[in-house]
């Protein structure tokens, strides 16, 4: 048990990456595409991965200036995929963070391309920081595109809207969702990781992170499909039961629901080992135990 106050901590890290975020795109801008990026990015939205990656920087005491743009760089990364996601050509959906989706707001087009100007955006800041930072900051930057891109995030996209309950092993299952949901936040693990010129030689740390990481993905994951069963849009602020409705290949579909709530729990345990296994290493570990927690019992 910790003792940190783990909604605190976590605000203030939100706070930070919503202060830098803002500056992105201009307010009012008579540019459409703009006007639409900055109202996804700024519709809300737990900030997960970019508190994730403050919180690892802090734990390696790496330099807040290098990690800053980076964090709010896979937020932007995130929020793209999202908005592409809920179009009517992918899961058709109205409702994302409490509000209107993108394209229900905006208009398809002008989703399309507004996710193409956060991913764009993006890269240009990531770019930046690999021009001022050098070498380590362009590792994670190529990190980070490979997370999102075809071995990724959009690899397990395409393999999930080929995939179906009734047919999908559980192989490929885990594979779909270690790449849709778990890319993004080993980068948001790793990211501070690499730019770290004094820990990032050390190779047991680059494995527990890893193992963290890859624990933490499926777990969030599997929580996800649990709440698109058991909580209610008002909670989660998008629309639930689709996947049951589509016959979309979940955990909860595969599964069922007592089988992910069992694999949720051995897949959390695993994550609070490789936490021990951080800790062991020397680093104060304590955020985030309590960020585990956070996430094992979130209802959003
Ligand atoms: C290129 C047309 C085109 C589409 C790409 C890449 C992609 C579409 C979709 C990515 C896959 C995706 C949306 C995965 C879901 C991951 C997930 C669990 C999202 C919800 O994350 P939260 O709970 O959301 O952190 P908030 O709103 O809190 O940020």
């Amino acid at each position: 048990m910790s003792n940190v106050d783990i909604k605190r901590e976590m605000s203030i890290y939100r706070d930070t990456v919503e202060n830098y975020l803002e500056g992105v795109f201009p307010e009012n801008s008579d540019d459409t595409t703009v006007r639409a990026a900055r109202y996804s990015l700024m519709v809300g939205g737990k900030r997960i991965r970019p508190v994730l990656m403050l919180m690892i920087s802090d734990m390696l005491c790496a330099d807040r200036e290098v990690i800053l743009p980076f964090a709010a760089a896979l937020e932007m990364i995130h929020t793209y995929s999202l908005i592409h996601d809920d179009l009517p050509c992918m899961d058709n959906d109205d409702l994302r963070r409490g509000m209107p989706t993108c394209h229900v707001r905006y208009g398809e087009a002008t989703a399309l391309l507004a996710g193409d100007l956060l991913l764009n955006s993006a890269f240009e800041i990531i770019l930046e920081q690999a021009i001022n930072y050098g070498a380590p900051a362009a590792l994670a930057g190529r990190f980070i595109a490979k997370s999102a891109g075809g071995t990724g995030m959009i690899g397990g996209q395409s393999l999930d809207i080929s995939s179906y309950s009734g047919t999908v092993t559980l192989d490929r299952l885990e594979e779909i969702q270690r790449k849709k949901t778990g890319a993004l936040l080993t980068a948001a693990i790793l990211t501070p990781f690499f730019t770290s010129e004094k820990h990032n030689a050390n190779q047991d740390l680059c494995v527990a992170l890893t193992e963290y990481a890859s624990h933490l993905g499926l777990s969030f994951q599997i929580k996800d499909d649990i709440l698109d069963v058991e909580s209610s849009p008002e909670v989660l602020g998008k629309s639930i039961g689709k996947d049951a409705a589509t016959d979309k290949a979940t955990f909860v579909t595969v599964y069922g629901l007592d089988g992910s709530k069992n694999r949720l729990s051995q897949e959390f345990d695993s994550a609070y080992a490789s936490i021990r296994t951080i800790e062991s290493l020397g680093f104060d570990t304590q955020i985030l135990t309590s960020f585990t927690d956070y996430l094992k019992g979130r209802t959003n």
